[in-house]
């Protein structure tokens, strides 16, 4: 292929190239692999939920790659596989790379065979043979390609052999498919195979058609194929220029799936074409006395079996390893037990790494940043200078002139003291609080996380935890989105696409927006847990599970809609790799700090600018009743409420700073108690899901159920806060709480 073939096809515009697959099978490590960008790959079903884009360029042609969620056939019919299909609609990819499993070649297959059917090359990666191998199953690439009539390359894509070739098969494939679709004639495919194209209808696209023997068109057996065909000819007229092509639409049509067949035409069915295909479908389903998207799915997965026969040669192995430890992990004697150890495991990894790392962080800022900066901004000389004045003032003069001279300060020395006021007090204290405090406790929690997903454990968790959460009208598989909110709310919304129902979907979004994201981790344990004790911060755990527990019983009673049965798949054991481990913490770690970073400084710049013109008082003035009498709090606590509202660790970074404007402390142990800790960090962690939780919640549903989530958790952070001060008050013969408040309250208002 020439450079003025490549210009004259593709007009100079990058090839568009999807990567489309069942989950799980390794398109996001693919993705990578050709475009250097890092998408996240995990060892689940579901992992990537949204498009992923990045750009690759192989001799000269550039490409523009697209990694798209796993998807188990085209259609609508659930919202995981629609991000897929609407994607392929509308962006129409110059070819489709198929990336297929050759462990589970059969599953593979029956999306394939769907793929076919589109009016796009499609070229097939059959990745995992590595890991197929070891189970004993080879797949004859050449006879499966010859089959389904479009190359296919076998890969392994964690180890990148034969990724940039599969590239090149598709560029070849779309250039000559373009070419011999312009001139019409026939032309000889890169696979030495005839492949005949020819100028679609009305001569306005090129369609290639599939002949027998050559790219193969998918037979139904009789009883569908005859009412497909008749669907497929009341669709003639559609599609003109489409990737759909009028069989794909019949297919769908006959499925029930209106979603896709409207997304692909772009509006609504005429009444009198809607009619027709319904008393097709309601003709095949009274034939055959079954759901006709069953039907199909059954019809496909036949054909894939089928072919799945031809090329897999299985070798007899014995009891493979992951038989054996599932046996033993999956069992409920020793299940549950190994349960409990590892995510006791887990929890100390997180709570013991991130201490370490929070005592380290913060040591290093104390003993060499803020100086360092304080020096550079040449505020330790002035007070060097301001000391030795004052004392040498005090000795001639007493103290009262040297009190004098020091608060002159800022008149000789505005520069400096407004840089103090501004660089050490605001900005300063901000990023330190967001580095000691925060990133400890996220990084070590991505890490584990990342160790449960990488060696394929979750998905057991998932299934040993079925049973307990059917008794709470959730299924297993919801612990996939429950577990990853505990690293970010956000993403875990998101990936609520993986159940089924829309009930569940709710019921889990309201659950996830309590849990301990690693924000409020670092709430709990950074603040809770590093100046209390274990105790409070495990005190706030159970207090969450309770909360969790009684509102999933209620929702699963008043949401309508059923709870579907789990059907769940189990990825293979594997080991994870630690450059896999390393990036996927890089990567969550690095979007935890693009998207906080930016708020903790404007937000600790804006405090120390509303310190400086006295605009903090009288927030504190006005809630300082409520503070105490209701949550026996410090007023100080109430303005970091309201940043917590952005981020939930902000609120701790404010507390520290606002508490070093106003007080000169930075210890939180110095104004509060253990019990005030505790309830501050329990009403942080309860009260609002942040912001960007809020928008992500209106996004997926709506503006309501964002609006009812943040009214029940508000509701339930003020009853469950105020519960607890006011029993521990009526128990306790001695709480010296009120009295520090009150303490804290004079000295704050009062300075
Ligand atoms: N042994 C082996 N493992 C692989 C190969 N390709 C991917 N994997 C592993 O398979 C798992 C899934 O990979 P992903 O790239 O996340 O799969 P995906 O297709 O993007 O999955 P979804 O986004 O959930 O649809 C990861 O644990 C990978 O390390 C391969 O060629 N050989
Ligand atoms: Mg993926």
């Amino acid at each position: 292929m020439s450079e003025m073939d490549r210009e004259a096809t593709l007009g100079g515009r990058a090839l568009k190239v999807f990567l489309v697959g069942v989950p799980n099978v390794g398109k996001s490590v693919f993705f990578n692999r050709l475009t250097g960008v890092n998408a996240i790959v995990s060892n689940y079903p579901g992992t990537t939920v949204e498009v992923t884009r990045g750009l690759a360029s192989l001799n000269g042609t550039k490409v523009e790659v697209t990694d798209l969620p796993g998807t188990y056939s085209l259609g609508c019919l659930s919202e995981d596989q629609e991000v897929t299909v609407r994607a392929i609609i509308k962006e129409k990819p110059d070819v489709i790379v198929n990336v297929a499993d050759a462990s589970r070649l059969e599953q593979s297959l029956a999306l394939t065979i769907q793929l076919l059917e589109l009016n796009v090359p499609i070229v097939m990666a059959l990745n995992q043979v590595d890991f197929a191998k070891k189970r004993g199953l080879n797949v004859n690439h050449e006879a499966l390609s010859e089959l389904l009539g479009i190359p296919v390359i076998p890969t392994v894509a964690t180890k990148g052999i034969n990724v940039r070739e599969v590239l090149e098969v598709a560029i070849k494939s779309t250039l000559e498919a373009r070419r011999g679709g312009e001139a019409g004639h026939t032309v000889e495919s890169g696979y030495g195979r005839r492949r005949r194209f020819r100028h679609g209808q009305l001569g306005r696209e090129i369609a290639i058609l599939p002949r027998l023997g050559h790219r193969r068109r998918v037979e139904y057996s009789s009883l569908v194929e005859s009412r497909v065909r008749k669907l497929e000819r009341a669709f003639a007229g559609y599609l003109v220029g489409s990737v759909v092509t009028p069989r794909i639409l019949a297919e769908w049509a006959l499925e029930g799936d209106a979603k896709a067949v409207e997304a692909a035409i772009g509006g609504s069915l005429p009444g009198w074409l809607a009619a027709e295909i319904d008393a097709v479908r309601r003709e095949l389903e009274w034939t055959l006395g079954e759901n006709s998207s069953v039907v199909m799915a059954k019809e496909r997965f036949a054909l894939a079996g089928w072919i799945t026969r031809q090329v897999m040669r299985r070798e007899r192995t014995k009891a493979t390893l992951q038989e054996k430890l599932d046996n033993f992990l999956l069992s409920y004697q020793t299940g549950f037990p190994i349960l409990v150890l590892i995510l006791m495991g887990m929890f100390a990894l997180v709570f013991l790494g991130g201490g370490v790392l929070e005592r380290g962080i913060a040591g290093f800022f104390e003993s060499y940043v803020t100086p360092l900066v304080e020096w550079l901004i040449g505020y330790t000389w002035v007070e060097l200078v301001m000391k030795a004045v004052s004392s040498s003032a005090s000795q001639f003069y007493g103290d009262i002139v040297a009190r004098v001279v020091e608060l002159m300060a800022g008149q000789f020395f505005p520069i400096q003291t407004l840089a103090k006021y501004f660089v050490v007090d605001g900005l300063l204290t901000g990023i330190e609080a967001a580095l000691s405090v925060a990133l400890p406790y996220v990084v070590t929690f991505y890490l584990a996380l990342a160790l449960l997903e990488d060696t394929g454990y979750l998905s057991r968790i998932a299934y040993l935890t079925d049973l307990v959460l059917h008794k709470f009208g959730l299924h297993g598989k919801s612990i996939i989105p429950l577990v990853s909110a505990l690293g970010c709310n956000v993403p875990a919304i998101m990936s609520t696409r993986i159940l089924e129902s829309r009930k569940q979907r709710v019921i889990v979004t309201f659950l996830i927006t309590l849990l301990p994201c690693s924000a409020r981790t670092a709430v709990i344990l950074g603040a809770a847990g590093y100046y209390g004790g274990l105790q409070y911060a495990l005190a706030i755990y159970f207090v969450i599970i309770g909360l969790v527990a009684l509102l999933s019983i209620v929702l699963s009673k008043v949401i309508p809609g059923e709870s579907p049965s789990m059907l769940m798949e189990m990825p293979p054991y594997r080991v994870p790799t630690w450059s896999s481990l390393f990036s996927k913490t890089w990567i969550r770690t690095r979007e935890f700090f693009k998207v906080a970073l930016p708020f903790i400084v404007a937000g600790s710049l804006l405090l120390a600018l509303l310190e400086a013109f006295n605009l903090v008082t009288p927030v504190l003035y006005a809630s300082a009743g409520f503070m105490s009498d209701v949550l026996g709090l410090p007023s100080i606590t109430s303005v970091t409420l309201m940043y917590g509202l952005l981020r939930k660790e902000m609120a701790i970074e404010t507390l520290l700073v606002i508490s070093n404007l106003k007080l000169g402390v930075s210890e939180l142990s110095l104004f509060m108690t253990p019990m005030q800790i505790f309830i501050y960090a329990l009403v942080v962690a309860l009260y609002f899901p942040c912001v960007a939780t809020f928008a992500v919640i209106a996004r997926e549903f709506n503006l309501k159920t964002a609006l009812l989530v943040s009214l029940t958790t508000i509701i339930s952070a003020i009853l469950i806060g105020a519960g607890v001060y006011h029993v521990y008050l009526a128990i306790s013969p001695l709480a010296p709480e009120p009295l520090i408040t009150l303490l804290v309250n004079w000295w704050t208002l009062t300075s």
